[in-house]
């Protein structure tokens, strides 16, 4: 059987030119951020992709069928809709089997740019090690999906709400390349640097572009996780956001929050927590991740010389 998987009509010509695409994610859109700021940023982060000269290419699961790129309705029904699923490695065959409609994660979203050719993806935050995961084992699928599935994920690094330094031994354990662009430090998601250094650094999307080709001669599995730091100016200082962060995750456990529940929980209390400071943060990072995308994704289509 072939798997139920439609392109938009703007993805179909780019694919029938060899244009550059980049895939993004839906999680983002139905967990991550507040309606109608969700659709707003979806439309605006689309446009920074083709601002930058690629093509964008949102990923969801539709009424059982994979979309590889939304139309403005699509996009909007899907911002709007309540109870929406959560697609991760593990949801993503129900879903399309039982003819459902959920959004996809980082995991979900790098299974489908695989299956559609697509190399390079652009969101936020990645998922990780949660605090607390010796005792919850709460570890995102997508660290072990970054090791299996050859896309390029641009991300700005990992959300204070994650064990961060876990986070990355672990993406070290899997054979995960961990580049941050430009600087030394691991950025943090809404600061731009962290004390921890970053394993790898590259500073040019030619250059992480080189690397993706690499691999892949290589005959290696898996993908680059991509660390771009949030510009300078959109920065929260960890030292603001720590203690909003132990509350939430303090919220979290005395609601008995857990599994796929903790991710979005996390990031709708920090959003009210910070009223709305947070997300005035990830807008700008997220943006600042798709027109690095959309580079990388550049100099992939274009032969090297
Ligand atoms: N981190 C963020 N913003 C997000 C997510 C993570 O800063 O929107 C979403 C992404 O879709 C990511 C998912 O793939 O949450 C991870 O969920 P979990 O921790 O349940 O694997
Ligand atoms: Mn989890």
């Amino acid at each position: 059987m072939s798997i139920p998987l439609t392109f938009s009509a703007e993805v179909a010509e780019a694919r029938a030119q060899g244009r550059a695409i980049v895939a993004l994610e839906s999680t983002i859109i139905t967990h991550g951020m507040p309606y109608p700021q969700n659709e707003q940023v979806a439309q605006q982060v689309e446009a920074d992709v083709r601002a930058a000269g690629a093509v964008p290419a949102t990923i969801a699961v539709i009424d059982g069928v994979l979309h590889i790129g939304l139309d403005a309705t699509q996009l909007s029904t899907l911002a709007q809709a309540k109870g929406v699923a959560k697609l991760s490695r593990a949801d993503m065959a129900v879903c399309i089997a039982t003819g459902g409609t959920g959004a996809t994660t980082v995991a979900a979203t790098m299974i489908a740019a695989e299956l559609a050719g697509i190399s390079v993806f652009a969101t936020g935050g990645i998922g990780g090690v949660h605090k607390g995961a010796e005792n919850s084992f709460d570890i995102s699928a997508d660290l072990m999906e970054l090791a299996q599935t050859p896309v390029t994920v641009v991300a700005a690094g990992a959300k204070a709400i994650l064990d961060v330094a876990k986070t990355l031994e672990v993406l070290e354990t899997q054979g995960v390349p961990v580049i941050t662009v430009g600087q030394d430090s691991f950025p943090a998601f809404w600061s731009a640097s962290s004390p921890l250094k970053s394993p790898l650094r590259l500073d040019s999307a030619a250059q992480i572009a080189a690397a993706h080709r690499t691999r892949v001669a290589m005959g290696l599995p898996g993908g680059q996780l991509i660390a771009n730091p949030i510009p300078k100016a959109d920065e929260i200082p960890a030292a603001d956001l720590n203690p909003i962060i132990a509350r939430a995750q303090a919220d979290a456990e005395a609601h008995g929050i857990t599994g796929k529940g903790v991710t979005p929980y996390l990031l709708q209390r920090i959003f009210e927590l910070t009223e709305g400071r947070s997300l005035t943060a990830n807008i700008a990072l997220v943006r600042n991740n798709a027109r690095l995308a959309a580079e990388i994704a550049i100099a992939l289509a274009t032969k090297p010389a």
